[in-house]
């Protein structure tokens, strides 16, 4: 049997001839789970822990600063991006499925090697995940491992709070500042996911809103405040997908939508990164990642990730410029 020798005392599994050391051997004493025990608790006290802390993020919540719809590759890069510049922003990211990561548990088809090409590896670098350089790529070993890494960095930051299972099923829309007639988001409008999709069944299900920052109780702008925004990051056409895309051409009448073009992997991944950032239709409405090919037009890349990284970054930076003015 080979022996691992660890500085760690605990926590890691060590295996020689004698001793088997891991998390739990301090309580477990001589290897002998007979009499384990967890620390008693309530049935009660499970729900009141979960729903009292659901609730009170709600109610943190309910007034963002940054609204990111969509927890796929482009969307938790842009919140990585401003959640750890900008700690005093609210980051509230509406997620409709139970898992975040959208398309990015896998690299392409059913294989999990994910694709960057240069330069996006230097997000992986600043997120300390490994890969292999191929020259003018290069290749995570799977895609769950940067998805898992992302996740695990913005959900550690106090100031960003996922709601999954959440979906957005419309936009909350005020007349602009600047009073030439234009529309600036105000808010989305949220519904259990569930929900969303069974509204044909049931006769009422109103839904919930989260309103961005920068407006007085009655409801008026506070001229003091920043306005909040709202990222887009839906994906391409689905289900759910291109959802604000779909949304906005309505609201503005000069928008038609693009409508995501065939596969071209060097135009598609150029041509997402140009489209990211604030849309000039709307005010305070932000793209990125697959959304704005159908947004804009532009090619799909396929399995390549780099533009989701890069869009995601791109529309974070003019974000965090609009906070910073
Ligand atoms: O569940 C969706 C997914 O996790 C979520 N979403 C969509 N509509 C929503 C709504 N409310 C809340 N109305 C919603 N959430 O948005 C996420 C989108 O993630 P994605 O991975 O589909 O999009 P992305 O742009 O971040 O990454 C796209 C990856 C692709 S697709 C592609 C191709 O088809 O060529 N190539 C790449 C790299």
């Amino acid at each position: 049997m080979s022996t691992t020798t660890t500085n760690t005392e605990t926590a890691q599994l060590q295996v020689s001839a004698g001793t088997i050391r891991h998390a739990l051997s301090d309580v477990v004493k001589q290897e002998d789970w007979s009499d384990f025990q967890f620390a008693p608790i309530r049935e009660s006290t499970v729900s009141r822990a979960m729903t009292s802390r659901y609730f009170q993020d709600m109610d943190k919540f309910a007034v963002s600063d940054v609204v990111i719809v969509g927890a796929g590759s482009s969307g938790l890069s842009a919140a990585y991006v401003i959640a750890k510049n900008r700690p005093d922003l609210k980051v509230a990211c509406v997620e409709s499925n139970v898992a975040p990561g959208g398309g990015a548990w896998l690299g392409g088809q059913l294989f999990s090697a994910m694709i960057m090409r240069k330069p996006a590896h230097l997000f992986l670098d600043e997120l300390e995940l490994p890969y292999e350089d191929e020259g003018d790529y290069v290749v995570v070993k799977h895609a769950a491992l940067f998805t898992s890494t992302v996740l695990s960095k913005v959900l550690q930051f106090p100031n960003f709070k996922l709601f999954n299972a959440t979906a957005v099923e419309d936009l909350v829309t005020r007349p602009a500042d600047d009073n030439t007639g234009g529309v600036s988001v105000a808010g989305v409008v949220t519904n259990w996911t569930l929900v969303s999709m069974a509204h044909d069944l049931q006769s009422c299900m109103d839904p919930n809103v989260i309103e961005l920052s920068g407006y007085q109780n009655d409801g008026t702008r506070d001229p003091s405040k920043k306005h909040g925004v709202i990222l887009s990051t839906t994906g391409h056409d689905g289900p759910f997908g291109a959802f604000s895309a779909k949304r906005i051409v309505s609201i503005d009448k000069n928008k038609k939508l693009g409508g995501m073009k065939g596969l071209d992997m060097n135009r598609a991944e150029a041509g997402v990164v140009k489209g990211a950032g604030a849309y000039s239709g709307v005010a305070n409405m932000y793209f990125a990642g697959m959304e704005v090919a159908e947004l804009e037009g532009c090619n799909r890349m396929g399995p390549t990730f780099g533009a989701m990284a890069v869009s995601g970054i791109k529309a974070a930076e003019e974000i965090l410029r609009h906070f910073a003015e």
